[in-house]
C-alpha cells in the first residue's frame, strides 16, 4: 500500500523488519512529553515510587530502596507515534516482572496497570504486556543515569508499545480490575498502541 510518510531515502536505511509502518528511523534521541520537565535537586527527599490498588498492601520505595533492587540491561527500539523510531537504545533498570517480587502480592483481581506519573501523566497498560521480559522501570539510558528530559530519576520502559505508554517521572503503579485510560489514551489515541498494527487512534 502506498504509504505517503515513508520516504524513499529513508527506506534504503532501514533495517528489513526493524521499523514499524509509517515509521522512520532517527539517530537522535528526540524530547517528547506534554507538560514541563521536572526538576528533582535531592532525589531522596523529594521522590518516591508507590504501588497502590488491587495488591495486599501499599507500597513505597525511596530512591535507595528502588536503586536496591536486582537490574537488567536490555537492547531494544522503540516508536514514538509521532513517526520517529530509534533502533538499538540501550536501557538499564528493575524488570516489571522482577519489581512484583519485592512488593506485596497482587490480588487475583490484578489485571490492569495504570503508571502515574509527576504532572498527573499517566498510561494504562494490561498487566500481561508488562509481563514481557523487555518492561522495565528505567533508570539509566546508554550506560548513563537518565537526563531530566528523558525521565530521571525513573521511566517506564514498554517498548512493544508506542512510546507515549513509557511514562517518564514514574512515582505511582496503581493495579486495577478493570482498565482505566490514560493521559493520551482518552484524547483519542489507540488503547492497545501496537506499533506492528500501526494503532495509532483509538478507531486504528
Ligand atoms: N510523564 C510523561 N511521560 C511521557 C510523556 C509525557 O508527556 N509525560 N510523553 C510520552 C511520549 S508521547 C513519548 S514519545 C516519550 C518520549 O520520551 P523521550 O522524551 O525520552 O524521547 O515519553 C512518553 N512519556
Ligand atoms: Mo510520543
Amino acid at each position: 500500500m502506498f504509504n505517503p510518510f515513508k520516504r524513499k531515502d529513508q527506506t534504503q536505511s532501514e533495517p528489513e523488519g526493524r521499523v514499524p509502518p509509517g515509521q522512520y528511523v532517527t539517530e537522535k534521541f528526540p524530547v517528547l512529553h506534554y507538560g514541563t520537565v521536572p526538576q528533582y535537586t535531592n532525589v531522596d527527599e523529594q521522590w518516591d515510587l508507590r504501588c497502590w490498588g488491587e495488591l495486599a498492601e501499599p507500597a513505597r520505595f525511596s530512591f535507595r530502596e528502588f536503586r536496591a533492587l536486582p537490574t537488567v540491561t536490555i537492547k531494544t527500539d522503540i516508536h514514538c507515534v509521532t513517526r520517529w523510531s530509534k533502533l538499538d537504545t540501550v536501557w538499564e533498570g528493575v524488570s516489571f516482572r522482577e519489581f512484583l517480587r519485592h512488593i506485596p502480592p497482587l490480588k487475583p483481581s490484578a489485571r490492569f496497570v495504570i503508571a502515574h506519573s509527576e504532572q498527573g501523566y499517566t498510561a494504562n497498560l494490561p498487566l500481561d504486556v508488562l509481563l514481557d521480559d523487555d518492561v522495565l522501570l528505567a533508570y539509566k539510558y546508554d550506560g548513563q543515569e537518565l537526563t531530566p528530559e528523558h525521565g530521571y530519576p525513573l521511566r517506564l520502559l514498554v517498548p512493544k508499545k508506542y512510546f507515549w505508554k513509557s511514562a517518564k517521572w514514574l512515582r505511582g503503579l496503581e493495579f486495577l480490575d478493570h482498565d482505566r485510560l490514560g493521559f493520551w489514551e482518552r484524547y483519542g489515541y489507540s488503547n492497545n498502541a501496537d506499533p506492528w498494527r500501526e494503532e495509532r487512534y483509538a478507531d486504528d
